[in-house]
């Protein structure tokens, strides 16, 4: 029919089979191709029933998400889905792989549908801020009812073919030859007589009106505070699902679905979804030799040496693990184990595959144990001297070609590298904090890193399960770069008259999980004070400087631990509450540096906050530490709690619109001219019409 639909007639049933790699997403030419070629078997005297099957990895994927937003070409995607169902033989569709959203609608379509036992079915449109708008509204509870329609379409989470097949989405699972059991099953209707079976007049999920509403009333509540409209609005369909005529039914969906798509949250969570897999394309893969990576080292028994050996362990790959002395070892192991039996506690693993991955486990406390690995990743503590004598032992000790991993979050890696012989193989992983469970990891890359090791960090990420992103070196690289400049922008507020919990509160209501404040609570407020110990030497005088913290910190108010931070916490709570103590010190400062405190509204709060995060991402673009703006949003999106249907800083800046936000940092100037001036970056994007996500490269 075209190049990613063929049509092709087997014994009486036509086969079309959809190709259009990598995912067969639903893009125009799949489209209209479909609609050509069922239109083509309708009229076929020869066809008496037919076959929709996908070639290569999966069925589709889902409608081509590159081409929301833009006006869509047609025929739309519920007109080809009405086409197939209304088609006057039977339609048998042969699901593998994936069937998401668009796709799923298309099995929908088909009268019968047989699926591959590996095969999924999934409705995660409302991942990217819209919700399914090829039918799925209207079909799937018509099949199932409200509940499951609502789980698959509110959690966007896809469920296995079994599961499939025990709500009566799937007639028939296949183990063999999945084409020849939807050519023989398609052949069979035709021999039958069966008629075809359209979903649209099935009513299985309408048998308890009740009980639907019920589900329906239950779920509108959980969704009520939703930040973005499509949970609220598949609600409402599903429950006209049942109310309204179908074709009542599929108009409003798609109303629904025009509303959302063009929506600030539907935006930034597409955004999301490209900037995740873009960052994972750096220059170093073009013709890079991968190094092997078949064992890994980790040096440092700590929280995070022992979090990053359960994510090679999860991997599958053998690690060894170095302490300084037996005690510290066996903390260590411990730990890991730990991990582990929550693991099975929780029922995420059986018991058989933890005993595997502990199998894979190697304790020692002889550096020389690590001569035969492929690669070291380094986590001991964060303290130039111990990084150094650690490397040192480590030059001497790996084989030529082994990689030499730190996991530093701040410290000078070019200067560490310099240190050993090798400094071509040496590399940043700047992981977060549970390692095994925060899916962000910050590839440094030194001035002497080889490409082969960039590009083979950037293959080991991928087995790690982690979301990797290329950062340069610099102080805290891209993510505490932007941190460090959030908090200095809170910090200036709460020396000018907001208090923290004001603050906290303001970029909660923004999307955030928890403020800065309480971050700094959580993580303990020694770690920010060393950085501005090690950064003492070389500030500007002249550079407006808060000490709030500092003053905590002296009192040995280290946040949670210690039971006192910027908040106070009974004992064992984790709950804090507002500090008079603290309150009265931020007053003290204000007194000393004779500021009188002033209100800062919420919006106000939220916007100094997010201008000082995009104001920081554009020095680290003009920096080349990041080498795109959707990359400094992967960071913060996936290592630090950014409300993802926002899409990030920079994303953020765009919707609210450049010129808006560099305004507002030139009205803040006065305040502290090194931190508040634009970079150039800004007039440049803005004079030529331009926005941060132009620089993205696609
Ligand atoms: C929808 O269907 C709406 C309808 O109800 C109504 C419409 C009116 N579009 O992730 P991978 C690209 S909404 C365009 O690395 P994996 C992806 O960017 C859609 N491109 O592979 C990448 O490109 P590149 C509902 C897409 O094996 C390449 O394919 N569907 C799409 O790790 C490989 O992707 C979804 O939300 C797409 N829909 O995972 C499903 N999907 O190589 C979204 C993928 O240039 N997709 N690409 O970087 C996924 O969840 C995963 O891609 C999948 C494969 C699980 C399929």
């Amino acid at each position: 029919m075209n190049d990613h639909v063929t049509y092709e007639v087997q014994d009486g049933v036509a086969v079309l089979t959809i190709s259009h790699p990598p995912v067969n997403a639903l893009s125009f030419s799949v489209r209209s191709g479909l609609l050509e070629a069922v239109e083509r078997a309708d009229a076929d005297p020869t066809v008496r029933s037919v076959l929709i099957r996908a070639a290569g990895r999966t069925f589709p994927a889902g409608a081509d998400v590159r081409e929301f937003g833009k006006p869509r070409a047609k025929p739309i995607l519920s007109t080809v889905v009405a086409r197939i169902e209304t088609l006057s033989k039977p339609v048998v569709a042969a699901v593998h792989g994936t069937a998401l959203g668009g796709g799923f609608e298309i099995a929908l379509g088909a009268h019968y549908r047989l699926a591959a036992r590996s095969a999924r079915f999934g409705l995660p449109e409302v991942g990217l801020g819209v919700l399914p708008g090829g039918g799925g509204t209207q079909r799937v509870p018509r099949l199932v009812g409200a509940g499951p329609a609502l789980d698959l379409m509110l959690s966007g989470k896809p469920i296995s073919a079994e599961k499939a097949r025990e709500l009566g989405l799937v007639d028939v699972l296949v183990d063999g030859d999945l084409e020849a059991e939807g050519l023989v099953f398609a052949r069979n209707l035709a021999e039958k007589g069966d008629p075809p079976r359209p979903t649209r007049d099935r009513r299985e999920g309408f048998a308890d009106p009740a009980a639907y509403q019920a589900e329906i009333t239950a779920r509108r509540a959980k969704v009520a505070g939703s930040p973005i409209e499509a949970p609220r609005k598949i609600v409402d369909c599903v429950e006209a699902a049942m109310l309204l005529p179908f074709e009542a039914g599929i108009a409003m969906e798609r109303a629904a679905f025009d509303d959302c798509e063009n929506s600030d949250g539907a935006r930034a969570l597409r955004h999301a979804f490209f900037a995740e897999r873009r960052a994972a394309k750096v220059p170093e893969l073009e013709g890079a030799s991968l190094r092997e990576v078949n064992t890994i080292g980790v040096v440092g028994a700590g929280t995070m040496g022992t979090g990053i050996a359960v994510v090679c362990l999860d991997a599958g790959i053998p690690v060894t693990l170095v302490e300084r002395d037996d005690a510290g070892l066996i903390r260590g192991v411990e730990r890991i184990d730990a991990i582990y039996e929550r693991s099975v506690a929780k029922g995420r693993i059986d018991a058989a595959t933890r005993d595997a991955r502990m199998g894979l486990l190697t304790g020692t406390t002889r550096m020389e144990d690590l001569d035969a690995v492929d690669l070291v990743i380094e986590a001991v503590f964060e303290e130039v001297s111990v990084k150094e004598a650690v490397f040192a032992q480590l030059d001497q000790v790996m084989k030529p070609g082994a990689i030499l991993a730190t996991n530093t979050s701040y410290l000078d890696i070019n200067a560490l590298a310099a240190t050993i012989s090798r400094p071509q193989d040496v590399v940043g992983y700047h992981f977060f904090s549970p390692a095994n469970i925060m899916k962000l990891l910050e590839i440094v890359v030194a001035d002497k890193t080889d490409p082969d090791v960039v590009a083979t960090g950037f293959a080991l990420a991928r087995k790690l399960r982690k979301v990797p992103v290329r950062a340069g070196v610099t102080d805290g690289f891209i993510g505490n770069r932007i941190l460090a400049a959030y908090r200095l922008a809170a910090d200036f507020m709460l020396e000018d008259g907001a208090t923290p919990a004001q603050i906290d509160a303001a970029m909660r209501d923004y999307g955030f999980p928890v403020g800065p404040y309480q971050v700094l609570d959580i993580a303990g407020l020694d770690i920010s004070w060393a950085r501005r110990k090690r950064l003492a030497a070389t500030r500007n005088p002249a550079h407006r400087y808060v000490a709030i913290g500092d003053h905590l910190c002296e009192r040995g108010w280290l946040g949670q631990k210690t039971g006192r931070g910027y908040y106070l916490y009974e004992a064992g709570s984790r709950v804090g509450t507002e500090d008079p103590e603290v309150l009265e010190i931020i007053a003290k400062e204000r007194a000393a540096k004779g500021i009188s405190p002033r209100d800062f509204s919420a919006e106000e709060i939220q916007a100094r906050c997010l201008g000082a995060m995009a104001n920081e991402g554009a020095r680290l673009l003009e920096e080349g530490v990041a080498l795109r703006p959707s990359d400094i949003d992967v960071v913060l999106l996936f290592g630090y709690g950014f409300p993802r249907w926002r899409g990030g800083p920079m994303m953020a800046a765009d919707l609210r619109g450049l010129v808006t936000v560099e305004s507002e940092l030139k009205s803040w100037i006065k305040e502290a001219p090194e931190f508040w001036t634009p970079a150039p970056l800004w007039d440049e994007l803005i004079k030529n019409g331009r926005h941060f996500s132009d620089l993205n490269g696609d």
